[in-house]
């Protein structure tokens, strides 16, 4: 089952936006596989940007993930990787529709909530980068019993 790397950014999380952007992939359908708050170490940063080593703003990518909690989060389903981005909305928060979580709560390109996997290999890179394999939680919400 094809899954997706989200992190909900520094900003984020000081704007108490934590529930609220959980919600959405929650009841949009999606499963849950991996979840954890945690402060972001410099060489886990620089790794994670390593595509944007060279652009200008590589330095204040990194300094901004560092400099406060994070939720890190795997989540799974059909589409989810595409499905995702499209929940999440275009990089600059001016620009992205309203609807999705940067098009309605954001406005500004370096502090833009939250990250997801951009496809699915970056996405199986990037799960194995932030998560131990013991850390994903198997499950299939419809087949158990007591949710119906
Ligand atoms: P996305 O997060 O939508 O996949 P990327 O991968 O192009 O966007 O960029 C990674 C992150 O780099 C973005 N989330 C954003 O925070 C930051 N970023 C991208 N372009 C710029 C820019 N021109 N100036 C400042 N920060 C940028």
């Amino acid at each position: 089952m094809e899954r997706t790397f989200l992190a909900i950014k520094p900003d984020g999380v000081q704007r108490g936006l934590v529930g609220e952007i959980i919600r959405r992939f929650e009841t949009k359908g999606f499963t849950l596989v991996a979840l954890k708050f945690m402060k972001v170490s410099k060489e886990l940063a620089e790794q994670h940007y390593d595509v944007h080593r060279e652009r200008p703003f590589f330095a204040g990518l990194v300094e901004f993930i560092t400099s406060g909690p994070v939720v890190a989060m795997v989540w799974e389903g059909e589409g989810v990787v595409a499905s995702a981005r499209k929940i999440i909305g275009a990089t600059n928060p001016l620009t992205s529709e309203p609807g999705t979580i940067r098009g309605d709560f954001g406005i500004s390109i370096g502090r833009n909530l939250i990250h997801g996997s951009d496809a699915i290999e970056t996405a199986q890179r990037e799960i194995a980068l932030w998560f131990k394999d013991d850390e994903l939680v198997s499950w299939q919400p419809h087949l158990t019993p007591w949710l119906k």
